[in-house]
């Protein structure tokens, strides 16, 4: 028993199916009118390698500029905040949802409608990237949480447009 106990152990240590693994779960793109200047974007990663990774950048087709963001709660008003890192450590799940940290779709060339899907990479500080595909979706799960982002439209006007 012993033995094959110390088998496992040494299959499992040079498995390289072990090696770099990130893995996307359930991508999905709250639907937004015609007109809005930005969309969230929520997934479920998965870091299955052996080392804490960290998300350091987005990029979304038909998007001018894509952040990562996380909503906080000050004083009772949720207001949002851009982060440069997101670590996910060893064996561990970062779960991207409305009210938490979403990625931020910035100055859509046009506002992909509810069934269209938006092709998606997310780069690691390893160098790394992953590439997914997330439909646009209408949820009512948590929607009431999430502030709006008309904040976003303002702060556009500050690039010139
Ligand atoms: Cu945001």
């Amino acid at each position: 028993m012993r033995r094959a106990i110390a088998y496992l152990l040494l299959m499992l240590a040079t498995s390289p199916a072990l090696a770099t693994e990130l893995r996307v779960t359930d991508p999905w793109v709250r639907e937004a009118p015609p007109t809005a200047h930005v969309m969230a974007g929520y997934l479920t990663l998965h870091n299955d390698s052996a080392e804490t990774r960290r998300l350091v950048g987005v990029s979304a087709a038909g998007f001018g500029m894509s952040e990562l963001h996380r909503t906080v709660m000050a004083e009772g008003v949720a207001r949002m905040e851009h982060i440069t890192n997101l670590p996910i450590e060893a064996g561990a799940t970062a779960v991207l949802e409305p009210g938490g940290h979403h990625l931020m779709l910035m100055h859509p060339s046009q506002v992909p409608g509810a069934g269209a899907t938006v092709a998606i990479e997310l780069q690691f500080d390893d160098g790394s990237t992953l590439q997914f595909d997330a439909p646009v979706q209408r949820r009512r799960d948590g929607g009431q949480r999430h502030h709006d982002h008309s904040g976003h439209g303002s702060h556009s006007g500050h690039h010139g447009h």
